[in-house]
This record gives structure tokens, C-alpha cells and sequence, in this order.
């Protein structure tokens, strides 16, 4: 018997927006993510009120997966992947969230990717919303700050339940819903952007508007788990969290102090609601500090206790330090930076590297739950060089993986229960954050740049004969 459970869903996590393309193909419509140019490190992305066709929009091509998924998913196949975690795009299906009838285009399309997948034995994981709401949303409600999104949300989940019912078993409500925690996270986690247009580091969203927002999705996440319960018994529904663990910088406990806060209110804000049916006992003086009122609509409470999730997941990147003093340097990291650590490297973005923390992030997770626990998405984004014969060695992410599954089995031995591994962009794929096609996370190189140029053509780099081996071996094998 082996350390990981006999039928631990191994693969690999994207996106709609990320590696679709075909942003108005199929009578698409646009979402809030295809209003986006792209950045750079240290320079955040713009947005832009009306789509200028003379401007570079890295969703609207990404990898062309739209066009490319049979060949894409033989090689997840052939890396033995038995899950695929993917996002429907709502555009895709409800172009502007508004319409009383789904676009058929758009429903077949994934028909054709998840039975693809099926056909090689991948279980198709979805995300139902990965910052992908419709922009015409954003246009009349200001996002989720209008309660409306709630029950246009609820109309495009029950479409996606009752059309792939045979099909997809697993899913989640909403990427990362935490993200919208903080302000960064604002303009994709809660879309709250109605008439910005500039820089996304220039976007200043009020706690009031954001917290309403988050609220808002968190009921809607709450109704859609209540009716899948209902109407679809055989479906397991998940949440999933930036998995934003921090430590104390000091043994100061003013740090243990401002940790633990910290913790409270950028990741447990959701999961206690999501995992729990209710919110944290903190939230009410954090609310009264922030000079926020949320609006409880009739039945908001019951729902919340009524649509607890089957299982958390999360994703999981990095940690950083918290703490109270004046000379803690900073560094970047996946939605907020934090804390340097000094006993910890750093990726060429900046996002401390630390397989530690997610066996420490597993075990803190699942003591406060008990519920099944899976990683989502964990990888590394780094420049990759192509050599003269044409071949990526990436060495640093093969030590990435290696040195992440090693501590996910001690986690395991720990008494965690967990369901399963899907690595970020298992194929290079457009970066959230900055929207940069050169931060690859890939097995998969894909001939594609930030200018736009590239043929599209896929080569394998040497992790991914690593991962395969991986796979096969149920996670024994991890030399
Ligand atoms: C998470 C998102 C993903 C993904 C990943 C890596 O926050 O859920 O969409 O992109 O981070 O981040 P980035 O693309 O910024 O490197």
C-alpha cells in the first residue's frame, strides 16, 4: 500500500481565460478578464472601458487551446493525468450573464473537451467561475457588489449542472473567492470595476463595497452547493482558497498576534463560511473596524448553513511573514506579497518557495475541518530557455514537484486526508497576474510570446517525463 490514496486524482489545473482564447468565437461574449492588457513584473495590468482592437489582450489568443484540445489533452493523457481541472467560461454559455437561453456553441465546446477527456479516463474538475463574469455585469451592477450577479450566477450553474450531469462529477463555485479579501483582489475576485479604466495598481475599491461583494458570492456559492445537493447526489462540491499561509516574522507575540488575524481574515474569512455555514467570530469586529455593514438578505443565514461544501481545495504557491515591526522586508507573492523570510528562496517573481509550509498548510487546514482536502493548483512560473537543439531542461521545476509531492505524502502520514494534486498549468498558459505569456509554468512549452507572435506549436521540457513517472508511480517514485 502506498502513501497516497489508491484513487488520488493526479493532473493538472488551467483556466478558460488563461488558455482558451477565442474570446468571441461562438458567439462568446466578453468577460471582465479579456478587458485586461497585459503586464509585467512589478507592473500591474490595465484595464480598459471598451475593447481597443489596437491593443494586445493576452486572453483573447492565450494558447488557443479553443483550437488545440485534442491535441493538448493527448499529452495530458500521455503524462497519465486522471483529472483535468478546467473552468467553464460563463461567457461562453450566457455572453452577457442577462440572456434567458444558453448560447449551444458554447455548451458543445465543452461537451467536445470534457468527452475528449473522458475518452482517456480524465475526470474533468470545474471551476464554475474563474474570474471569468460577464464585463456586461460589471456594466449594470458594478459585479458582484449588485446582488443580481447572485441568482444570474444560479441560472448558469444549474445550465452547466443539468448539461453535464453524466460528465462532470466534481466541482468548484469559485477560484480563489478569498482574493477579494483584500483590495488587489478586488478587480477579478468580486469585479467591483464598473467605468475603470488605468492600472489596475490605481484601482481603490472600499472595504464596504468589496466585503457586500464577497457576501454576495458567498451566498451564491452557498445556493448552487444546496441544489447540486439536491438535484445531483453523485456531484461533490468544493470550495477553493488562495491558500495565503503566514508566519509569525518574530517570536514577539504582538507577531503571533497580528499572524494570526492576518490568517483569520484573508483565508479563514471564507472557509469558516464555505466549510463551517457560518462566519468566524471575528468577523463582526473586523467588519466594525472597517466600517462595514453587510446587507443580510432574508434567508442569507440558512442558505449559508444549508450549502457547506464536500471538500476544500485550495491552491498553494508560497508563504510569507507577518509581523508588527518596522524592518521586516517585503517581497511579492501570489495576490499579496508579505514578509521576506530569510530561510527561504525566492522565484524569479519573487514568491518564496517553501514545500514545508504546504505540509504545515495541510495539516492546519485539515484540523480545523475534517472535511477532504485537495491542492488545486501548486507550481512554479519561471523563464524558460529554450536550448540550440530546441529543448527546455527545467531542472528547477522537476525540484519544485519533487520537493513539493515529498512533503504533500508527509502530510498524508500526517493523517490528512487528501484527494489529489493538480499542478498549475501543466501547459504554458497566460499568467494571471500579469498576464505574460513568459512566466511559464508548463510541462508543455507552447511557441507563443508577449507580442503576440508564435506559431502555437507544442514541445515537451524534461518535467514532463518527471510528472509521468510521478503519476505512475502514485507518488512512490520521486527521484
Ligand atoms: C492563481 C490563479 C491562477 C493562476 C495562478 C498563478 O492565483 O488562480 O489563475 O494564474 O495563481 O498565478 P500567476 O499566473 O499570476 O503566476
Amino acid at each position: 500500500m502506498g502513501v497516497f490514496r489508491d484513487d488520488f486524482l493526479w493532473g493538472g489545473a488551467c483556466a478558460a481565460n488563461q488558455f482558451e482564447g477565442a474570446w468571441n468565437v461562438d458567439g462568446k461574449g466578453d468577460s471582465v478578464i479579456d478587458h485586461c492588457m497585459g503586464g509585467v513584473f512589478n507592473q500591474q495590468k490595465s484595464i480598459t472601458v471598451e475593447i481597443d482592437p489596437n491593443k494586445l489582450y493576452p486572453s483573447h489568443e492565450a494558447i488557443d487551446f479553443y483550437h488545440h484540445y485534442k491535441e493538448d489533452i493527448a499529452l495530458f493523457a500521455e503524462m497519465g493525468f486522471n483529472c483535468l481541472r478546467t473552468s467553464i467560461n460563463w461567457t461562453r454559455i450566457y455572453p452577457t450573464g442577462l440572456e434567458d437561453e444558453p448560447n449551444e456553441a458554447g455548451l458543445k465546446f465543452y461537451d467536445d473537451v470534457f468527452d475528449e477527456c473522458l475518452k482517456y479516463g480524465i475526470q474533468p474538475l470545474i471551476t464554475l467561475s474563474h474570474y471569468e463574469l460577464p464585463y456586461e455585469l460589471v456594466r449594470r451592477y458594478n459585479g458582484w457588489a449588485g446582488r443580481e450577479c447572485v441568482e444570474l450566477y444560479e441560472k448558469f450553474c444549474k445550465t452547466c449542472f443539468e448539461r453535464y450531469k453524466d460528465k462532470v462529477k466534481l466541482w468548484l463555485t469559485f477560484n480563489e473567492i478569498n482574493c477579494a479579501c483584500r483590495e488587489m483582489g478586488a478587480m477579478f475576485g468580486v469585479s467591483t470595476v464598473r467605468g475603470f479604466e488605468g492600472n489596475r495598481a490605481d484601482l481603490h475599491v472600499g472595504a464596504q463595497i468589496r466585503m457586500q461583494a464577497l457576501h454576495h458570492q458567498l451566498v451564491a456559492s452557498a445556493k448552487v452547493v444546496k441544489y447540486a445537493h439536491e438535484h445531483y447526489p453523485d456531484f461533490k462540491m468544493g470550495c477553493m482558497t488562495v491558500w495565503l499561509q503566514t508566519y509569525p516574522a518574530t517570536c514577539d507575540p504582538k507577531d503571533q498576534l497580528e499572524n494570526q488575524k492576518q490568517m483569520r481574515e484573508l483565508v479563514y474569512y471564507t472557509t469558516d463560511v464555505q466549510v463551517r455555514g457560518y462566519y468566524g467570530c471575528y468577523a463582526k469586529r473586523m467588519w466594525e473596524r472597517d466600517g462595514v455593514t453587510i446587507e443580510w438578505a432574508d434567508g442569507d443565514a440558512e442558505v449559508l448553513r444549508e450549502g457547506t461544501v464536500d471538500f476544500l481545495s485550495f491552491s498553494y504557491y508560497m508563504t510569507n511573514l507577518v509581523g508588527t515591526h518596522d524592518d521586516l522586508e517585503q517581497t511579492e507573492g501570489n495576490i499579496i506579497g508579505g514578509g521576506k523570510n530569510p530561510y527561504l528562496e525566492a522565484s524569479a517573481w519573487g514568491w518564496q518557495i517553501d514545500p514545508d509550509g504546504l505540509r504545515f498548510s495541510l495539516n492546519e487546514m485539515y484540523d480545523r475541518y475534517q472535511i477532504p482536502v485537495m491542492v488545486v493548483e501548486n507550481g512554479l512560473g519561471e523563464f524558460d530557455e529554450k536550448d540550440e537543439n530546441g529543448e527546455v531542461h527545467d531542472s528547477y521545476r522537476i525540484d519544485y514537484l519533487r520537493r513539493h509531492v515529498a512533503c504533500m505524502r508527509e502530510a498524508v502520514k500526517d493523517g490528512v486526508d487528501l484527494m489529489g494534486y493538480t499542478w498549475w498549468g501543466p501547459i504554458d498558459l497566460v499568467s494571471h497576474g500579469t498576464g505574460e505569456m513568459r512566466k511559464r509554468y508548463g510541462f508543455i512549452y507552447v511557441d507563443k510570446y508577449d507580442d503576440g507572435t508564435g506559431d502555437y506549436s507544442r514541445s515537451k521540457k524534461d518535467s514532463f517525463q518527471y510528472y509521468k513517472k510521478v503519476i505512475a508511480s502514485n507518488g512512490e517514485d520521486l527521484d
